[in-house]
């Protein structure tokens, strides 16, 4: 039976002669144009990424391989006694599109666990940080500081042709990935557990390994596998996985470039949204100094935000314009494991108020919740009570998604990405140019 690595070579030489012919007979084919509005709005909308690995579509929400969120929990095969399937499934459906085996699939487990260990000297360096460091500043310099094991840099330096580019990357990738949970768990413990790390269990597969380290007993490692696999991908234009793709364009290496998309993903506009909506309802809570909440006093808060000119966080979103499916995913893994708890409720008296309030208040192209709306109930339940931690769980899964779009950038040859900038003065030309055209459409 073929390796991950053999069909993702098959699937490789399959795929570059449509992306090959694309560039050569079809380049100049337009898939859009610019406005000054996206020109200054973050290019919002502008179609200029390529990505074969997720597809968002606004209202329903993503496809990860042509599958729903249900779907493709219900395709990959999952550990024994658990729910959700194994993260090293959805590592190989991600890279080549295909739904492993058992076999197939616990041969990556094996893999995984032989690129387990993190250097000795990954911990070195977070013990001389400040220990009030934010946990993601500590994991994007954690996944910075192992850049010397890149082989993507060895191969280079001894020089490699341009089509086997993907292999190394493919290796520091998954060197990477498996490591990425014991880093994040030896944060975690050195950060609020004074230090008193827990050694990995060999035997255990990245979601099982990553809730041992941690130190929270079953059914915790469900919610990793699931955490890990919904915040993945979100196809290529979002701050994160652009962010890891511009770097490796200028084929820096995998370390260079997630550690880059690490620090995007810490700002509160992107994933570190699920540590503000936390931080928002304890915020909330302590001034209901215990009485129970009502949707008139969660209506009150939301207003308060509003006026004071701050976001709600946890909602709107950038491409979305209805309920995250990633949010529907976790308030279902809620409504069957916890629903009493009174966090969960007043998440649901939030979702019931919010969209309302921000539809009245009239900005948000989207009232609608994202991901980071429940999530940290999740954790908060499971006791993972460090609420500025939980960027870092986020890191991890979308580590999955970037990686396989990096290796896939690598075999397809992407190039260094250089879009044009324009002048304020060259916008107000061609406005002024438009009007003049309008009028003389006018007459
Ligand atoms: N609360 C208040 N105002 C909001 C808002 C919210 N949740 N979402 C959007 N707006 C405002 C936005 O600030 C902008 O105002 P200005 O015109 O004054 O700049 C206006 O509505 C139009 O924004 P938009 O076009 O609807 O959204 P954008 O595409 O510009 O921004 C988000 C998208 C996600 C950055 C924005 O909705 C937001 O700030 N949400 C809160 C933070 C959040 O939850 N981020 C996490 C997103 C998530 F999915 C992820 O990346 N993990």
């Amino acid at each position: 039976m073929a390796t991950l690595k053999e069909t993702l070579l098959a699937k490789i030489q399959e795929h570059r002669p449509r992306t090959q012919k694309l560039v050569k007979e079809h380049a100049d084919v337009k898939i859009g144009e610019v406005t000054i509005g996206q020109a200054i709005g973050g290019a919002r909308g502008v179609r200029m990424l390529v990505t074969d690995i997720s597809y968002l579509d606004p209202f329903e929400g993503i496809r990860f391989r042509g599958k729903t969120i249900p779907e493709t929990f219900a395709a990959l095969p999952k550990v024994p006694k658990s729910e959700y399937p194994y993260v090293e499934a959805f590592w190989w459906f991600l890279l080549t599109g295909e739904v492993p085996t058992e076999q197939q699939t616990l041969e990556v487990v094996t893999d995984f666990q032989s690129r387990r260990a993190v250097p000795a000297y990954v911990g070195d360096m977070l013990r001389a940080m400040a220990r009030d460091t934010h946990p993601m500043t500590m994991f994007s310099a954690a996944i910075l500081s192992m850049q010397r094991e890149s082989l993507f840099v060895k191969r280079y330096n001894e020089g490699m042709k341009k089509d086997e580019h993907w292999e190394p990357t493919y290796e520091d990738a998954t060197n990477l990935l498996a490591k990425l949970p014991s880093v994040a768990a030896m944060i975690y413990r050195l950060k609020y557990k004074d230090d008193k790390q827990i050694p990995a269990d060999p035997k255990l597969d990245f979601g099982g390994n990553f809730a041992h380290q941690m130190g929270f007993p079953k059914p915790y490692d469900d919610v990793a596998r699931m955490y890990f696999i919904l915040h993945s991908d979100h196809e290529s234009g979002n701050v994160s996985a652009h962010t890891t793709h511009l770097v490796a364009s200028a084929l820096s290496d995998v370390y260079y470039a997630l550690s880059a998309g690490i620090n995007g993903l810490a700002g509160p506009l992107h994933g570190l949204a699920n540590q503000e909506v936390l931080r928002w309802i304890m915020k909330f809570q302590e001034k209901l100094g215990g009485k129970e909440p009502t949707e008139e006093n969660v209506k009150q808060a939301l207003w308060d935000t509003l006026k004071a000119g701050q976001v709600i966080p946890g909602y709107g979103h950038a491409v979305l314009r209805k309920t995250d499916p990633r949010y529907i995913a976790q308030m279902e893994f809620c409504q069957k494991n916890l629903p009493n708890d009174p966090l969960f409720k007043l998440v649901n008296m939030i979702y019931k108020v919010a969209p309302g309030v921000l539809t009245e208040h009239g900005k948000t192209k989207n009232p609608w919740p994202n991901v980071d709306a429940q999530s940290g109930v999740i954790q908060w339940y499971y006791g993972l009570k460090e609420w500025d931690f939980y960027t870092v769980l986020f890191g991890v899964g979308r580590a999955i998604g970037v990686l396989a779009n990096t290796t896939w950038d690598r075999a397809l040859g992407y190039a260094i990405e250089r879009p044009k900038s324009v002048t304020t003065k060259m916008l107000e030309d061609v406005a002024s140019q438009a009007i003049k055209a309008d009028d003389l459409g006018a007459d």
